[in-house]
């Protein structure tokens, strides 16, 4: 059935964008037409295993240019569109509100009036995030905690949210946006502190390794808390976000989904579903484990200091100190999700946990250093 299909996928250079399609490729039939933006210098890392797939094209497009939106959806009238494509560095957001606004909230515009206009079968998705719930005031937070946003980069996946409910209840567009919780793994940028940990982890260890004298890894603030999975266990869940009408296995199918389903009457019942592990973690104990699965043993390591002066040492190597430009101007202490209407509605079962994520990215890293 889904053979003809086309998905096209923002962000397909990205961590999510490239996992989403591995995942289409590997199970399904759709053909998938990846989005990039042009750049003088090419990053397709990520995607350079697909690029002599038959079923895997590549199309120039920067989502902030309405004109090329519109173009490329009314060129190849998609079955599917997949946003991935956003400034996802919450902590760049205040030094560029503007871009963070542009990129991740009108860009959404930009592609549900293409959308609305040239190809209203089209089921579309956009990736929101639990930066939405920002100062929480409930724990766990399920679909229904409040849109409290803490940072710009907050407010624009909001902001992208009401617009994509709204283009869903004006229009009848089966159009979602997913709540989805941290989420790492070996493509993830080093910018963000999972990666940049392990990345780090596997330098000092080489460097010690070698007899030399490592430069600590610096961080902002070790004391927030994150509820981390592997990114390769959501992009199954937005694909089940995209099929919610598909009897995903014993008793997963919603119970009141119309049997002959068609778009319009599909957008009635379609749900927004928050991705998560329903764990939280603080950074510190993300450092603890990385270094473990590096080979420092616990019993060798401890932390000494308080606030800004506060250190991790092996034996009496620094390996981890504070540097304050890593604080943000205001931070989301505290997140931990509830996915259970993920788990129950869509049948979606992540298989990483944290330990295994952990030990999945210090090991790619070391082995790249090695
Ligand atoms: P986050 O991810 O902001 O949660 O957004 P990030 O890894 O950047 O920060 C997580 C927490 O770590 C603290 N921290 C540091 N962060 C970074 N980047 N660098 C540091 O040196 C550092 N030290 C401490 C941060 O203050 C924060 O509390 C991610 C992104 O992928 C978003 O796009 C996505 O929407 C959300 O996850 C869900």
């Amino acid at each position: 059935m889904m053979k003809n299909k086309k998905v096209i996928i923002t962000g397909v250079t990205g961590q999510d964008g490239s996992l989403m399609a591995d995942y289409l490729l590997k199970n399904t039939e759709v053909t998938i037409i990846g989005a990039v933006r042009r750049l003088s210098v090419k990053n397709h890392q990520n995607i350079e295993h697909l690029e002599e797939n038959s079923r895997f094209t590549l199309v120039d497009l920067d989502v902030t240019d309405l004109h090329n939106i519109d173009r490329v959806v009314s060129e190849h009238m998609p079955d599917f569109f997949i946003n991935f494509a956003a400034n996802s560095f919450v902590g760049s957001s205040w030094q560029m509100p503007y871009n963070h606004m542009e990129t991740n909230c009108t860009a959404v515009l930009h592609q549900l009036e293409a959308i609305r206009k040239h190809a209203p079968h089209c089921r579309y998705y956009n990736a929101g995030s639990s930066e939405e719930f920002g100062d929480v005031v409930t724990t766990p937070q399920s679909e229904d905690h409040p849109l409290r946003p803490r940072s710009p980069y907050g407010v624009s996946k909001c902001s992208a949210r009401h617009l994509v409910k709204v283009y869903r209840e004006s229009y009848s567009l089966y159009a979602v946006q997913g709540w989805l919780f941290n989420h790492e793994g070996v493509r993830r940028g080093e910018e963000f502190v999972t990666r940049k940990i392990t990345k780090n982890a596997a330098r000092i260890t080489s460097e010690y390794r070698s007899g030399g004298d490592p430069i600590p890894l610096e961080l902002g603030n070790l004391d927030s808390q994150r509820d981390w999975s592997d990114a390769e266990d959501f992009v199954d869940g937005v694909w089940r976000m995209l099929n919610q009408d598909k009897p995903w296995g014993k008793g997963t199918r919603l119970p009141d989904f119309p049997e002959e389903s068609d778009e319009a009457c599909l957008s009635g019942y379609i749900k927004d579903y928050v991705l998560s592990s329903n764990e939280t973690h603080s950074i510190r104990e993300f450092v603890e484990a990385a270094f473990r699965c590096a080979g420092f043993s616990p019993e060798d390591c401890r932390w000494d200091g308080e606030g800004e002066n506060e250190k991790y040492y092996y034996r009496d190597m620094c390996i981890v100190k504070i540097n304050p430009i890593f604080y943000r101007p205001a931070e989301v202490q505290l997140l931990l999700g509830d996915s259970t209407k993920a788990r129950e509605e869509l049948g979606w079962i992540p298989e990483t946990n944290f330990l295994q994520l952990v030990e999945k990215m210090v090991l790619n890293d070391l082995d790249q250093k090695g």
